[in-house]
């Protein structure tokens, strides 16, 4: 393979930077009537509309309302609105007692979110706290010390202060492993659904990972004094700096500044530094001694693995993951999608960060099955770099605003978060710095500048991702008969093997009906996804797939840094998962599943691919990589294969 000089994929073209300089949103925190909080917010409604003219006005108002979500096709569903209160359940893990992730109860009435104060300069412009690069600021003795001290402190705060380090880590462990129920009405006291709650696998994602480290980021600077105080992000990404895609060494033992409240001792020892994370890991090749790559390969995968996961994502249910709504249960055994259940849906940036946690974590050590503490839903928060880690998710989400279409056909979409009310109106609540439990909506979440925070622009090794070009088609790929290969059996069992699978798909061209249902103007504007309906995974089972197009002869080894590759899944243990099944061929006989659906963006890939039109039918290949298959009650099956416009 005749490799391009990494220099040469430096981009020097400068990006708009994504981070837009708030209005002023100058209001304070007020506390809201205890009423308000137990789902009775229609209650003054009747003395507000006591002229007919009012009622008139809210008649076309609720009709309005009521037109534009028939037209967006919400008005099933109900927004997911959850707290830390009431019902409150351990959360098992395979090595000792389940653990107890519940949070303490508030000690003063819950108060609804407002915008931060934004200080101004002199000069009258916007001060917002900056989040910096780790590899750049960990050069900051000043910082450092600042940031240890900051993560001391609440390690030393007792454990029925909801801002103590236990606590923000079992803020983590209760809401993304279904310790929590969904509730019906607003407020956290709401009646609670049977529905147990779960903020991965789905469009709150983002949001919620964004709302917790605003607070803890606010937590730590109030503890240090500082309200400047910002976290750093570790840039993984990042393939033009040596070390920006190690693990920080300010994380590391041995550092040149006291930096013990920043140390975490269940990492991965064979993946210190200088090794680089890589987003094309496979646990089984590397515990098997064959995932040889050379740190040159293994950043053009990184790279072809972001450009697939973020910059080929252009619609909302692509990037931030499919709709959470009342009802959406992806630890259920059965989804019945024709009784308005959803399926899971992560996005492509969840699970691109997912690697960075499997990687992190004590994978592969029979000591340690449950993976902790990055590579587990339920101890990563454990981890100060977890929240550094989650920094670098959230700057993602800013920089896939920004970057063009060079997707669609029209070159003209704009990539924008949902707009639904299901999305802007989910609910949440975290305890601030004032130990304050605050409920917080999506739509709050979706401008950081609003929420006081920028992070430095690092837009030139972005752009080595977003500008990526994968290496040419094998010679053995191209129109192949895709006849020789079967169609999916829709809603049968389909299985993922030991061996790669390979299916033909059948496609079509976009109707102006898909244009509709996706919110764009026209057909040309759309997205072409290959949609794996269904997977069903055992709780108990650790998976990861590659998927390729129209490369049969696709294997654990072929590198991922190919025209074919389009993408990757990986599903992380939340809840009793045994990390060790990665290695072993052995599987247990657990009934619990989680239902997923998985989306491969192709646009790109097709044009690559010499795939002009939508006559041609295309082979999909999934070469899985975790556990194995080894019988149809064991393994990963899925529902369907279908194409699917977005
Ligand atoms: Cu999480």
């Amino acid at each position: 393979m005749n490799f391009l000089e990494l220099d040469l994929l430096r981009i020097p073209t400068t990006r708009a930077k994504g981070i837009i300089m708030s209005g002023s949103n100058f209001r304070s925190t007020k506390r809201i009537p205890q009423s308000l909080l137990q789902g009775r917010q229609g209650s003054g409604r009747s003395s507000a509309l006591k002229n007919g003219q009012q009622l008139k006005r809210a008649a076309y108002i609720c009709a309005f309302v009521f037109c534009l979500q028939a037209l967006l096709g919400t008005v099933d569903a109900d927004p997911v609105l959850a707290s830390s209160l009431g019902f409150c359940k351990t959360v098992p893990v395979l090595k000792g007692a389940p653990l107890h992730c519940c949070l303490p109860a508030p000690k003063r009435t819950p108060i609804r979110f407002r915008f931060p104060l934004i200080p101004r300069n002199l000069a009258g412009r916007l001060f917002l706290r900056e989040r910096k690069p780790a590899h750049v600021v960990q050069k900051d003795p000043e910082y450092v010390r600042k940031y240890n001290l900051a993560y001391a402190r609440m390690k030393a705060l007792p454990d029925t202060d909801p801002r103590s380090f236990l606590n923000q880590w079992r803020v983590h462990c209760s809401f993304c492993n279904e310790a929590f129920k969904q509730r019906k009405t607003p407020g956290p006291l709401g009646p609670e659904t049977g529905v147990p709650l779960q903020v991965h696998y789905s469009w709150t994602f983002l949001p919620w990972h964004r709302m917790y480290l605003y607070y803890h980021e606010r937590i730590l600077g109030s503890l240090i004094n500082d309200p400047t105080f910002a976290l750093p992000f570790w840039n993984w990404d990042n393939q033009l700096d040596q070390d920006a895609a190690m693990i920080p060494a300010m994380f590391l033992p041995n550092f040149s500044v006291p930096n013990a409240a920043l140390f975490d001792e269940f990492r991965n020892p064979n993946h210190m530094p200088p090794k680089i994370l890589h987003l094309g890991y496979n646990s089984k090749l590397e515990a098997e001694g064959k995932q040889n790559l050379t740190d040159k390969q293994i950043r053009y995968e990184n790279l072809c693995v972001m450009y697939n996961q973020v910059a080929t994502k252009i619609s909302a249910r692509d990037f931030l993951g499919g709709p959470y709504v009342v009802g959406t249960d992806n630890s259920a055994a059965t989804v019945n999608v024709s009784a308005g259940e959803v399926p899971g849906e992560s996005g492509g940036m969840e699970n691109a960060h997912n690697v960075a946690h499997e990687w992190t974590g004590l994978i592969n050590d029979p000591d340690h099955p449950d993976n902790e503490d990055m590579g587990n839903f339920i101890y990563a928060a454990r981890d100060p770099i977890f929240y550094s880690h989650h920094s670098n998710v959230d700057r993602l989400w800013d920089v896939w605003k920004t970057i063009p279409d060079k997707i669609t056909k029209s070159g003209s979409r704009k990539r924008m978060d949902y707009t639904s009310r299901d999305f802007l109106d989910t609910e949440f609540t975290f305890y601030d710095e004032n130990q304050d439990m605050v409920i917080v909506k999506v739509r709050d979440s979706l401008d950081s500048s609003k929420l006081g925070y920028k992070f430095t622009d690092v837009s030139e090794s972005d752009n080595m991702w977003i500008y990526y070009e994968p290496m040419p088609p094998h010679q053995s790929s191209g129109p192949s008969n895709s006849s020789d290969y079967p169609a999916a059996a829709p809603s049968g069992d389909n299985y993922i093997g030991t061996d790669p699978v390979s299916f033909r798909l059948d496609r079509r061209a976009p109707t102006s009906e898909d244009a509709g249902q996706s919110g764009v103007k026209n057909v040309d504007q759309l997205q072409e996804n290959v949609v794996l309906e269904k997977v069903k995974i055992p709780h108990s089972e650790y998976a990861r797939f590659d998927v390729f197009i129209n490369y049969p002869a696709a294997n654990r080894q072929t590198h991922l840094y190919m025209s074919e590759y389009v993408g990757t899944f990986t599903h992380l243990p939340s809840g009793m998962v045994d990390m060790s099944k990665a290695v072993s061929e052995s599987s247990s006989n657990s009934d619990e599943f989680r239902i997923v659906t998985i989306r491969y963006s192709v646009n790109a890939a097709l044009k690559r691919l010499g795939i002009t039109d939508y006559n041609t039918d295309i082979v999909v290949t999934i070469v899985s990589k975790g556990a194995r298959n080894t019988g149809p009650k064991t393994g990963f099956t899925f529902s369907n294969l279908k194409q699917d416009f977005q």
